[in-house]
């Protein structure tokens, strides 16, 4: 043991440690550290071909949080629905292809919360400035989604994300996230309603004022 440690607890799990927030449901602490620069250098190279762009919901709202993705094919809203589309409405060209390191990670990932084989077709970008939330919601517009778990990795500035149950009445619990840290639901978790508070004030080394989360899928 260090002589110098504080004594007053840590507010969070130390990095390498794994746990199982409910079946199916595992916070890998610090589990993208290691790759965290290379993963936000290849997010500048998706944005460089299809840009951050606010979406607006069926019902007309424009989200805070802004969005791109890369992989075979991209979630989309507008008017019409959200969706997932096969060529960049913005662009009219196809989606950036994923990076091999994001396919990587996070097969990398599955594996350590129990998911084999895990090959998603899709990554989103969602990238969060101070005051940005994402409001309580399910993620049901994937074809295939009681099968393969959702993975997602969290760079940049801190969120505390809202874990819910499967009503949306059903109280959460709020589980800080860190830059490095990366989540995996899967299973029994994976209808959870789910949500992000807005992002606090504050200055990352890597993205300044800024969060980006990366979530894998497999849409189809
Ligand atoms: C729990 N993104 O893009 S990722 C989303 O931090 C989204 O940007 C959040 O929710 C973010 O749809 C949270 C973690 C996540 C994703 C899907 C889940 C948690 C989940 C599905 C079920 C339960
Ligand atoms: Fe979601």
């Amino acid at each position: 043991m260090h002589a110098n440690l504080p004594l007053f607890a840590s507010p969070l799990p130390a990095t390498g440690t794994r746990e199982e927030l409910a079946p199916g449901a595992w916070v890998l602490r610090g589990f993208a550290l290691d790759v965290a620069e290379t993963l936000l250098a290849e997010i500048e190279r998706v944005a460089a071909a299809s840009p951050f762009r606010h979406l607006v919901t069926p019902g007309g709202q424009k989200m805070s949080v802004a969005m791109t993705n890369c992989g075979e094919v991209g979630w989309f809203s507008d008017r019409r629905g959200y969706r997932y589309t096969e060529t960049d409405p913005l662009t009219g060209k196809p989606w950036p292809a994923l990076p091999a390191s994001f396919a990587k990670l996070a097969r990398d990932a599955a594996r350590a919360a129990g998911f084999d084989d895990y090959a998603p077709d899709v990554c989103l970008i969602n990238r969060y400035e101070v005051g940005t939330r994402l409001t309580l919601h399910q993620d049901h517009d994937e074809r295939d989604r009681r099968a393969a778990p959702i993975v997602s990795v969290s760079l940049g500035l801190p969120a505390t994300f809202l874990f819910g149950g499967l009503a949306r009445k059903e109280p959460q619990r709020r589980i800080p996230l860190v830059h490095g840290d990366v989540v995996a639901w899967g299973g029994p978790s994976r209808m959870r309603y789910h949500g992000v508070l807005p992002i606090k004030d504050g200055e990352h080394a890597l993205t300044g004022s800024r969060r980006y989360n990366l979530t894998f899928r497999v849409a189809r």
